[in-house]
């Protein structure tokens, strides 16, 4: 009888320390196998915001984008001869007196031969760098694009008076030729990566 006990307390003896451990070793591996943090620090892809220009008619499409900082806006291009140019807020169909502003140059492109619409081979692509307010507009004088409407904003201010509508009004009041820059800046222009982006 007394040493029955011994030999179950024994075997006790024996299997606890096992049970016990048996958790902590299965916890060991993964731990140290260690996937340490990069899930949780890796960067979310960039958003890329697709903008038609020259659909409908003489238009951006869309015209007000909202993007948060370090996502791109990628302009393609319809028939006929479109561009894209950043301007001041007050002074519409200039381009913008900055280094950094962006001048997309021309974009000629004609129809399909059946009539309906392509888009260019091209496209051009700018970085969002901030959420201050971006003003644009197209600089085909051939029909006064600016002027008649083709203008567009990247977060504008709904609570200020600076609207895209505010904008539109403006430039429809310009007298003069709408302005280029000297060359192609401020963004990256090449080849379309989504020839069907925006259709
Ligand atoms: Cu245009």
């Amino acid at each position: 009888m007394f040493n029955q006990l011994l030999l179950v307390a024994a075997s006790l003896a024996a299997t606890l320390p096992l049970a016990i451990a048996a958790p902590a070793a299965a916890a060991g591996p993964s731990s140290a196998s260690g996937n340490p943090i990069p899930n949780k620090t890796t960067s979310s892809p960039r958003v890329t915001h697709t903008v038609v220009a020259g659909r409908p008619g003489l238009r951006f499409d869309p015209e007000n984008i909202v993007a948060t900082k370090g996502s791109i806006v990628e302009f393609h291009f319809l028939p006929a001869n479109h561009s894209v140019v950043e301007a001041a807020f007050d002074a519409p169909c200039v381009p913008k007196d900055a280094d950094s502003s962006f001048y997309s140059g021309f974009f000629p492109v004609s129809r399909n031969p059946d009539g309906s619409v392509r888009q260019s081979g091209e496209v051009f692509q700018i970085e969002v760098k901030d959420d201050k307010p971006v003003w644009f507009y197209c600089a085909q004088n051939n029909g006064q694009h600016c002027q008649s409407g083709m203008v567009g904003a990247i977060n504008q201010d709904f609570n200020s008076a600076k609207t895209l509508a505010a904008f539109r009004r403006a430039a429809a009041g310009v007298s003069g030729p709408a302005g280029v820059k000297d060359q192609v800046q401020g963004g990256w222009r090449g080849p379309n990566p989504n020839p069907n982006g925006g259709f």
